[in-house]
């Protein structure tokens, strides 16, 4: 069998990389085309992306793809972070430039908008965890403000779809990423016309939902001139980044969980139907939508966010490297204070160093001096978060949970996994560390034929890439600061 490029666009909210797939005998192998920073534009006090700057990024991604390596991809698909959006007006323009989801504007924006519908029929008709980010919110943020983009705006584009937009011009909305933004119904791919007249918006800005896996259309003659590619397909990929994580989870059988580790720490199951009740209502779970209409049954956690913020305070002053931080911490004292890493004052604190030592503060708990100290707390705090979560997970499901897979970059933190097996007293599974660019590609080789499913991608993943266990070892420490931990809710 001859080899299969397939080339991933995978962007996150701090990086953003073209990845090329090699496909061969049922084996992948990964190489990495260009990367670029991603950060949010602060004007006059609001977060935006510049989302035409990553469009050139892309678009440099597949020109060094097919100039410097002398290779055309097959396809090419996009996945990002989720609830971001840009509105597209009749011309085909966009209107305005998307905001980023941790722009303040949507502060008390949950509260106002459980006035018109309530919090709970709100959980029920969606499915989808409050978090004060999501579209849902966003949009009625922007009803609330009078912006007047809403007048102007045709169409809803999730990121993803917007850059498949600017590369195909075929306008659809990818179910995974459209289920982040709490207006679909839960499990669904359909649109939820409640919550949309709640939010006081057309509900025709939705498009048609397409299932992760589908061909959109070549990729239009401007972007092959500015790039030297092919008439090649687009593939709407699982195009929430954490659907094409889950994607490649390299499990087998049943009653494992995953911990999809970035910047957020996606800590879930994957579920044939959405789990919507009281009790996931009051844990306050979600129900993304997954590959083959399965569910993504998972928390949203804080995660690396925390540290990487704290690391570029730190670098103002003077460079880290992560290695120092671990090291740092491994030092430091166990368990001296901990935090709940999703309090909502971590969200965008400006300056998280300072934001972990009050919260310490307000707690009546010693307050972390050193970057070491700060950066034990955050790793305690979130492998304890980790041990919560799973046990919620194990109440609402009734299952044991037996393995945890830990993939995304965070799955490199060999301390944390360690940690973390300690934690939860179950085995940890590392990797693969690239599992968005991973299941990116291979949604795209399903979309052309070249496996027929998510078991079979499973197989390729497992036969491509190590990883690495981390047995528990039982530490009486840990459950004495989960104590402590629970406190806090
Ligand atoms: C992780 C992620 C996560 C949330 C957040 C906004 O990158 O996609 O699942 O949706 O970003």
């Amino acid at each position: 069998m001859s080899k299969n490029y397939f080339l991933a666009f995978d962007l996150g909210a701090s990086s953003g990389r073209a990845m090329l797939g090699i496909l061969e005998n049922g084996r992948l192998e990964l190489a990495e085309v260009h990367r670029f920073k991603n950060q949010m534009t602060r004007i006059h006090g609001s977060y935006y992306w510049n989302i035409f700057n990553l469009f050139e990024e892309l678009k440099t991604g597949l020109k060094k793809c097919v100039s410097e390596l002398g290779i055309q991809p097959l396809s090419v698909g996009i996945d990002t972070w989720g609830v971001d959006y840009a509105l597209v007006t009749a011309g085909g323009r966009l209107a305005g430039l998307p905001f980023a989801y941790r722009d303040h504007r949507t502060d008390q924006a949950m509260e106002q908008f459980f006035r018109i519908l309530p919090q709970k029929e709100t959980y029920l008709s969606s499915g989808i965890q409050f978090m004060q980010f999501n579209t849902l919110f966003q949009l009625f943020s922007s009803v609330k403000q009078n912006d007047p983009e809403l007048k102007v705006a045709e169409k809803l584009l999730f990121t993803p779809d917007v850059l498949n937009f600017f590369f195909t011009g075929i306008t659809k909305n990818e179910y995974t990423i459209a289920s982040t933004s709490q207006l679909l119904k839960p499990g669904r791919p359909e649109w939820e016309p409640k919550l949309f007249e709640a939010a006081g918006i057309d509900q025709k800005l939705g498009e048609e939902i397409v299932q992760p896996g589908t061909v959109l259309g070549e990729v239009l003659t401007e972007i092959q001139e500015d790039t030297g590619c092919g008439a090649i397909p687009c593939v709407a990929v699982a195009s929430h980044d954490t659907a094409s994580a889950v994607v490649s989870v390299p499990a087998e059988g049943e009653n494992w969980a995953y911990l999809s580790s970035g910047t957020w720490s996606l800590l879930g199951i994957e579920s044939p139907e959405p789990l919507v009740s009281e009790k996931s209502l009051e844990m306050n779970f979600t129900n993304e939508g997954g590959a083959e209409g399965t569910t993504r049954f998972l928390k949203n956690i804080m995660g690396m966010w925390l540290i990487q913020e704290c690391k570029r305070i730190w670098d103002q002053k003077k460079e880290m490297d992560w290695q120092e931080i671990v090291e740092l911490s491994n030092a430091a004292e166990p368990f001296k204070c901990l935090v709940n890493p999703d309090d909502p004052m971590f969200l965008n604190p400006g300056d998280m160093p300072e934001a972990i030592k009050s919260f310490c503060k307000k707690t009546g708990q010693p307050v972390p001096e050193t970057k070491g100290e700060i950066a034990r707390c955050i790793y305690d705090s979130l492998a304890l978060k980790y041990k919560y979560t799973l046990g919620q997970i194990e109440t609402v499901t009734g299952k044991k949970i037996e393995k945890l897979h830990i993939i995304g970059g965070g799955a490199n933190n060999e301390m944390l996994n360690r940690f973390t097996a300690n934690a939860i007293g179950i085995p940890v599974v590392a990797g693969p560390t690239e599992a968005t660019a991973i299941g990116n590609i291979m949604m795209q080789a399903k979309a052309l034929g070249m496996v027929h499913s998510v078991q079979e991608i499973r197989d390729v993943i497992r036969n491509s890439f190590d990883v690495k266990t981390f047995e528990p070892h039982s530490d009486p420490g840990w459950e004495k600061a989960f104590g402590a931990f629970c406190k806090m809710f």
